[in-house]
């Protein structure tokens, strides 16, 4: 029986991705599990796999193409023995997986396909939701969108995001090419032995949404410090009651709770400018992007509404995605929708850091390595164990004096324990 295979739903707020390999051609026999098509995000990419076996018909996609929920990507004969049922189930199991290497041209239909994955061209494109006349706007202004940050609703491009991109790149540099090379051509092998490794389809984009980031918002980082030793101690103590609902219980679930607390009281923190710049988007729930150190680079998961769950729950939470996303499981609708972030490196080490701010976001926190210093209670030195963070924010949005206020909110809510609970 001929059936027609579909992309399953990719979730809210994604409407596009793109194609990136297409592994079979008409007349294959594929079976159960097959990796039929690799399709990309921004931040990762997506298997789709065979759920019947039979043999494929008809490819009606192409590598590169933009593709979106319930696009049909191919046909195929089941074989007889095929369960019929799972063939066009919208919820197929989506695996998201690191972005592999790839590197060369699309490969038309037609053309016979390689079983081995096809490589496509690289580029720095991701996602972009926009209409086709900002398309067309940027096309004719020779803009790639993928490189533009979007401030309509879920991300949305505007005109005024391409306008406001290109007089940026073309500010102060009269005549200046929107398509230069980032970096300077410089032969290193002219001073010694190099060699060159290909980056992560992450990592290359993760530079570019940086360097926009980096480029677009005026940067100001506050540092502060708490006195977790309170915290530690019951920290220890709790960690036995998550630990037999299968949780690891850190610090970081406690600052989640701080963190909420604080955005509650200080809403300005939880939004976003529009896109005229002058008006603030006030966002009425907490969703926290929680960076996650994986082997393809920086990845930043979703915890949503972390003000309505307890600890239990955001450390059972967090385990879960950030173990999914460092085998590559994590689904792009789990990857968008942040209201603020966190990016933790005190598993690993440091005395302070500062993060950058992840647009349409205002600001993020860093939390560094937490470490015991005797500290002066006006009488004596104690030892205290003493966590450092800080907080990057958009200044056209926060003041220096909000931001200190925001920090030692938290401060304080770190050593009120009963109120993290
Ligand atoms: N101070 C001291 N110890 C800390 C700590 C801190 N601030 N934060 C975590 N630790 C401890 C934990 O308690 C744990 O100790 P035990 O094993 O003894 O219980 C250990 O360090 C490892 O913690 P972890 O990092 O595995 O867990 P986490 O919940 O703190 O963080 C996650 C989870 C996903 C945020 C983290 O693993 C990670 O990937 N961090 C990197 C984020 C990153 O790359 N940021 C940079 C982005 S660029 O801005």
């Amino acid at each position: 029986m001929l059936k027609e295979i579909i992309i399953p739903d990719l979730g809210e707020g994604i409407e596009t991705v793109e194609v990136g390999e297409i592994n079979v051609k008409p007349g294959d026999h594929v079976d159960v599990g097959d990796i039929l098509v690799l399709l990309e995000s921004d931040k990762a990419s997506m298997e789709i796999e065979a759920e019947i076996a039979g043999v494929i018909k008809e490819i009606r996609i192409t590598t590169g193409a933009e593709v979106g929920t319930n696009t049909i990507i191919a046909t195929i004969e089941a074989d007889a023995i095929a369960e019929p049922e799972t063939v066009a189930e919208p919820e197929a199991d989506v695996e998201v997986k690191a972005p592999k290497e790839t590197a060369e041209p699309q490969t038309p239909v037609e053309e016979e396909i390689p079983k081995a994955p096809i490589e496509v061209p690289v580029t720095q494109r991701r996602i972009v939701s926009a209409s086709p006349s900002v398309r067309r706007f940027a096309r004719e202004l020779g803009c790639d969108i993928s490189l533009v940050a979007g401030t309509g609703p879920k991300g949305r491009l505007l005109k005024e995001d391409i306008q406001n991109y290109v007089k940026g790149r073309l500010g102060g540099e009269p005549g200046a090419n929107l398509n230069r090379p980032l970096q300077p051509v410089i032969d290193f092998s002219q001073w010694g032995e190099i060699e060159t490794v290909r980056l992560s389809k992450i990592r290359r984009v993760t530079a570019v949404n940086l360097q926009s980031a980096w480029q677009t918002i005026p940067h100001v980082t506050q540092y502060d410090e708490t006195d977790i030793t309170d915290l530690e101690a019951f920290r220890k103590v709790y960690k036995h009651a998550a630990a037999k609902e299968g949780g690891k219980l850190s610090i970081l679930p406690f600052i989640m709770k701080a963190v909420a607390h604080a955005l509650t009281k200080f809403p300005d923190f939880n939004s976003s400018l529009d896109s005229s710049g002058e008006n603030l988007i006030q966002k009425k729930y907490i969703h926290l992007g929680i960076a996650v150190d994986t082997e393809a680079g920086l990845v930043v998961p979703v915890i949503r509404d972390v003000d309505q769950k307890n600890l239990t729950q955001l450390t059972l939470e967090l385990g879960d995605v950030s173990t999914r996303t460092r085998e590559r499981k994590i689904k792009p609708a789990e990857l968008v929708g942040a209201s603020f972030s966190i990016s933790s490196l005190g598993g690993i080490s440091g005395t302070g850091f500062s993060p950058i701010v992840n647009p349409p976001q205002v600001a993020i926190l860093g939390v560094s390595r937490a470490k015991i210093t005797p500290e002066y209670n006006g009488s004596e030195f104690l030892p205290r164990l003493m966590l450092p963070f800080s907080l990057s924010y958009d200044h056209r949005v926060i003041d220096g004096a909000a931001a200190a206020r925001f920090t030692k909110f938290i401060a304080e809510e770190l050593q009120t324990i009963k109120n993290l609970l």
